[in-house]
């Protein structure tokens, strides 16, 4: 490799995390304070918590819950998040839950620093299982990975367990996105208290950002959140651990498990470009013998 590496696209990210309470308007004045608070700190792109609206529900399966889904256009909480991101010009992914009609999905919209809403990204791959019963609720998202141009940088997001599959990370990169976002809820597994998978959580991670030399932000919630279910309580204690890695996989700033914290970094994504571009990995890509990726149980047609 010879020459410069380009400089001079500064920006900065933030992630930040804190315990949700089953009150929207506690957590609605929760995220604005920390968005606020990043903001003080220099941050251009704010990200949240999954779902950050009450508590993680999937833990139940309840019809009673469907009650909290709300239609995307005119939803009080995107539209209070666009008037903040306007007034302090920064970017905002808003999670929230998302009734269309009869479906229903696990949506993020992303508010550009001037308030417009640049549109919609619908949760692709839907976990299931003990205490993350998300299939009774979402729809497998229909809007495809996406990359949207905002005013500081154009950004990527996938959430949560839209984190552990690469071809996503890899999807969104490849149509331009210069920093990943993923908004999360993760913790304790109710069925096996030994199990503890957050080293396995940010590994994954900072492998996409690895793979693919971009900055990655994750967000998640901290707390212990009990929820009624049809079985009697179920309870998770979700680990925090929001976290920003560099390109090259590397944690830059890691919150804790317990603490509410507003974690921000700077990058430079010139640089990072031209780290990406001499690094060759998108020069190199062959996808003519990719085509297995298109199906489920690795069978050439
Ligand atoms: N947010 C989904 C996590 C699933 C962990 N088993």
């Amino acid at each position: 490799m010879s020459g410069g590496v380009a400089a001079g696209k500064k920006v900065t990210v933030a992630a930040v995390q804190f315990a949700c309470t089953d009150v929207e308007a506690e957590n609605v004045a929760a995220a604005e304070r920390l968005i606020r608070e990043a903001h003080k700190k220099g941050a251009n792109i704010v990200l949240i918590q999954e779902l950050f609206e009450g508590h993680y529900f999937c833990q139940a399966q309840r019809l009673d819950f469907f009650q909290r889904a709300k239609p995307y256009k005119g939803n009080p909480t995107i539209i209070r998040l666009q008037k903040l991101a306007k007034e302090l010009e920064v970017v905002i992914p808003v999670s929230f839950f998302e009734e269309a009609n009869n479906a229903h999905y696990n949506s993020v919209a992303i508010i550009d620093a001037d308030g417009t809403d640049l549109g919609l990204y619908r949760k692709s791959h839907i976990p299931d299982g003990p205490g993350y019963q998300e299939k009774f609720y979402f729809n497998p998202g229909d809007t495809g990975f996406k990359a949207f141009k905002t005013k500081y940088a154009t950004v990527g997001v996938g959430i949560c367990w839209d984190q552990w599959f690469p071809e996503c990370a890899r999807a969104m990169v490849l149509q331009g996105a210069e920093i990943l976002f993923y908004p999360t809820a993760i913790g304790s597994e109710p069925q096996d208290n030994n199990l503890d998978s957050r080293e396995h959580w940010k590994r994954v991670m900072q492998g996409h950002a690895g793979a693919n030399l971009v900055p990655l932000v994750a967000s998640n919630r901290i707390g212990r959140e009990t929820v009624e279910t049809e079985h009697g309580k179920s309870t998770i204690t979700f680990y925090g651990n929001s976290f920003i890695a560099g390109p090259t996989g590397e944690i830059v700033k890691l919150a804790n498990d317990k603490d509410e914290e507003v974690l921000v970094a700077e990058f430079d994504l010139e640089e990072i470009k031209s780290t990406r571009h001499g690094w060759g990995i998108f020069r190199d890509r062959r996808p003519d013998l990719y085509k297995v990726l298109l199906t489920l149980d690795g069978e050439k047609s």
